[in-house]
């Protein structure tokens, strides 16, 4: 380590340095006063014009982008939810007023009932791909995630903008909005609305001039995109995400935002739900439930965002089957664990099977061949699998 010391200037130092300083100024002729006061204002206006340049919004940076390309296509992840459907929303509302056409494009399915009834209730445009030949245009913008993936060909695709709220790098040519402090790429998106003065209306997106207005579905869509990534504001919320929710407030249908919020559960998932409830294996305060076959892997994630709920445990493993894979999709609450780590621990020794993911959210899945043994000598059951993540469980992974 270097160590540098400073020396404070005693107080007769700069009592001497202004001393001075007045005296230069009282001495000189008024003709060189003149001239430095102007190259002070010459070279002071060019800084404060590199100051505002520098900061000119991310909104204007962005509406400028998309003012240089005739058309777009606005690309979620491959699981697209009301988050990154209400942000590409928002992107294709904002297109409207630089001419630029927009396709909004998602790899994946959209299955979970909130989700599907967000697309139907909100009047969203999607459609879906599997390879990059499907793209509607060259010109991506990705939203809610900043590197694109779940289609054949993802890795060659170079997006020209990036609006998005997990960490990650983005792309250095294109324009980059990542703020890994919001709640939400919506947040971000309502912030543009906000700052480009749009005026959030209750009147359908039909009635949409030339003004600068939001209509109810962009709106609503906003707030519920706000609402579901922060869990109801509890979850990794910002000033950001209570000061746009005021603006956005004004223009919110409250019909359709309880429809997209409530929406209808299929029987299949809430028979799932109810028999991961039923049929857990608890140890301590861990529960792993293994629901067998299922048609549906959408609904695991909500068998164990309810069995998480249930009183004395702290960390739940739901797991069910489908086409010959394992699907896992595991929660905790619990500061002990990393729950990403436990399932990745635990199936990385399982041929073509992996998992991994955040310390309190988890996956994986399991070839079931791989993992009952009929394609390598060294099989396990199902209740093994189990056992073996308990144990995990119990390290903390
Ligand atoms: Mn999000």
């Amino acid at each position: 380590m270097l160590a540098v010391e400073f020396s404070v200037p005693s107080l007769s130092t700069l009592r001497h340095t202004i001393d001075g300083l007045w005296t230069i100024i009282n001495t000189a002729k008024p003709a060189v006063l003149a001239g430095t006061i102007l190259v002070c204002v010459f070279f002071g206006g060019g800084i404060v014009y590199a100051i505002k340049r520098w900061r000119r919004t991310p909104s204007k940076q962005f509406q400028k982008a998309l003012a240089t390309f005739d058309e777009v296509t606005i690309l979620t992840h491959p699981t697209p939810d009301p988050d990154a459907m209400a942000a590409a929303m928002a992107v294709q509302h904002l297109a409207t007023y630089t001419n630029t056409d927009t396709t909004i494009q998602y790899p994946g399915e959209i299955r979970h009932q909130e989700n599907r009834a967000f697309r139907t209730v909100l009047d969203l445009s999607a459609e879906q791909i599997e390879s990059v030949a499907d793209l509607s245009s060259d010109n991506v913008i990705l939203v809610d995630h900043n590197s694109p993936r779940g289609f054949q060909g993802a890795n060659a695709v170079e997006p020209v903008a990036i609006i998005d709220h997990h960490p990650g790098d983005g792309t250095e040519d294109a324009f980059t909005d990542i703020r890994t402090d919001y709640g939400a790429t919506a947040s971000i998106l309502t912030e543009y609305f906000h700052a480009l003065d749009f005026e959030p209306i209750t009147q359908p997106q039909e009635t949409v001039g030339d003004d600068k207005i939001l209509p109810r579905e962009v709106t609503t869509g906003l707030m519920h995109g706000i609402l579901t990534d922060t869990g109801n504001f509890t979850r990794g919320c910002t000033d950001a995400e209570f000061n746009l929710s005021k603006y956005l407030y004004s223009g919110i249908d409250a019909d359709l935002l309880d429809r997209v919020v409530n929406p209808p559960i299929s029987a299949e998932t809430l028979e799932i739900v109810s028999q991961a409830v039923t049929d857990r294996d608890v140890d301590g305060p861990y529960a792993i439930s293994d629901v067998g076959t299922v048609s549906n892997i959408d609904a695991l994630s909500q068998a164990a965002d309810k069995l998480l709920q249930l009183e004395g445990i702290s960390a739940v493993i739901v797991m069910g089957d489908n086409d010959e894979t394992l699907h896992l999709s595991a929660r905790s609450r619990d500061d002990r664990i990393h729950m990403g780590n436990v399932i990745e621990n635990v199936l990385e020794d399982i041929p073509q099977s992996g998992g991994g993911g955040h310390a309190r959210m988890g996956g994986g899945q399991v070839s079931l061949p791989h993992l009952e043994g009929l394609v390598v000598d060294s099989g396990m059951e199902r209740s093994e699998l189990t056992h073996e993540l308990f144990d995990e469980l119990k390290t903390g992974g």
